[in-house]
């Protein structure tokens, strides 16, 4: 079981950098016909282009600080992980960030800081953001920590050091259990892998906090839940276009149009579909598909690459694409240690 395991934690973590890199390409982009995807991927397939030349975003350098944290500290250390996530942003600030949490990095900078957590909660008139930043990240702790309560708890915290809106948060531990439950084979069960899901969400969505939220968004009382509800009815329909699956549950910025979305391509690219080549094995086809959805690309597909990646393992990424995105090796090298550190014994359930 040790090598099927440490493969699923490197596919998760070089699937997550592939997503952003691949992904970038159609950020933003509302129309993206399925054969400008095709072209996009088969381009990764020429030598001539040279290595790494797609660059990775804020969804990689954000998910390095956090694994760097995690390995650093054998545990989740607020303050050492808010000190990464300034410093990466102070070095390379043109990674395409969101427009609001560069107010919070910038905070963060501060050696006078007291409560780590404060920036975050003065973000959109104390609201908070309510953006897919703490989920394009989670995925890390989902591999250095075994006990599910752990991942949630982690992933929570790690997400309100820029995300302090439950939607925000919550869409972070969506995102890392769903990579939680991959690694663990879920995914050979479909439905009880969604089921799971949706009885997760429905724990973290009776909380006070997030009926408040909803509420003042406007939205319905269990907002993931909802969304989950409908990622299963998309699962159970044939033929689903992209038009349904973006109307019915979103390709924007916001975790609550991303989250759910990045789990369904995962569930959608299980089989074979048409339009999309006959030799791509899964991993290939999530990625394929999330980028043909539009909107936020280079998230939706890190989140499904780590969804997937964590399914499928290593093997099941081609080598060409490895080779094209900037970041594979350390990200393999993360998932390393980060495999190592779950295996340590006081990280067991
Ligand atoms: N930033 C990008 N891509 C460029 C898209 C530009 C876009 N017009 C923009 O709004 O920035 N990609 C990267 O950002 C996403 C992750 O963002 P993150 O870390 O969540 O940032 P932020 O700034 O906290 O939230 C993003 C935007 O969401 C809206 N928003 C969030 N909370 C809100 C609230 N409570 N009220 C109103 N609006 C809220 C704002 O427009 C934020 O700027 C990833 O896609 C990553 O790849
Ligand atoms: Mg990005
Ligand atoms: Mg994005």
């Amino acid at each position: 079981a040790a090598p099927v395991m440490l493969s699923r934690f490197r596919g998760a973590l070089v699937g997550s950098v592939l997503g952003d890199c691949i992904g970038g390409e159609f950020e933003g982009a509302v129309d993206v016909p399925l054969d400008r995807v095709l072209q996009h991927l088969s381009a990764l397939e020429d030598e001539t282009r040279g290595d790494g030349i797609l660059l990775y975003s804020d969804d990689t350098a954000m998910m390095r600080c956090v694994a760097d944290s995690l390995l650093t500290r054998m545990a989740f250390d607020e303050r050492d992980m808010a000190r990464r996530f300034a410093k990466e942003y102070n070095l390379a600030p043109d990674r395409g960030y969101g427009s609001g949490v560069i107010q919070v990095l910038r905070k963060l900078a501060s050696p006078h800081l007291k409560d780590v957590f404060q920036p975050a909660q003065a973000q959109f008139g104390g609201r908070g953001s309510f953006g897919n930043g703490g989920a394009m990240r989670a995925a890390p702790f989902a591999l250095a920590f075994r006990s599910r309560n752990d991942v949630r708890k982690y992933s929570r915290l790690g997400a309100m050091l820029t995300h302090s809106c439950s939607l925000g948060y919550n869409g972070a531990m969506l995102q890392a259990l769903a990579v939680h439950l991959s690694l663990q084979g879920a995914l050979a069960l479909p439905k009880e892998f969604i089921n799971k899901l949706i009885s997760e969400m429905e724990e973290m969505e009776k909380d006070e906090t997030a009926q408040l939220d909803a509420k003042a968004l406007n939205l319905s009382d269990f907002p993931y839940c909802s969304r989950l509800h409908r990622v299963k009815e998309l699962m159970d329909r044939n033929g689903v276009s992209i038009e349904e699956v973006i109307s019915e549950l979103g390709n924007g910025i916001a975790a609550l149009q991303s989250v759910p979305t990045a789990i369904f391509c995962v569930l959608h690219c299980l089989e074979p579909r048409d339009g999309l080549p006959d030799q791509f094995g899964g991993l290939e086809r999530t990625i394929a598909y999330s980028l043909a959805l539009g909107g936020d690309t280079d998230t939706i597909a890190c989140m499904a690459g780590a969804i997937a990646g964590a399914h499928y393992g290593i093997d099941s990424i081609p080598q060409s694409w490895q080779m094209s995105c900037e970041g594979v090796a350390e990200a393999d090298d993360l998932a390393h240690r980060l495999y190592d550190l779950y295996c340590l014994p006081q990280f067991e359930e």
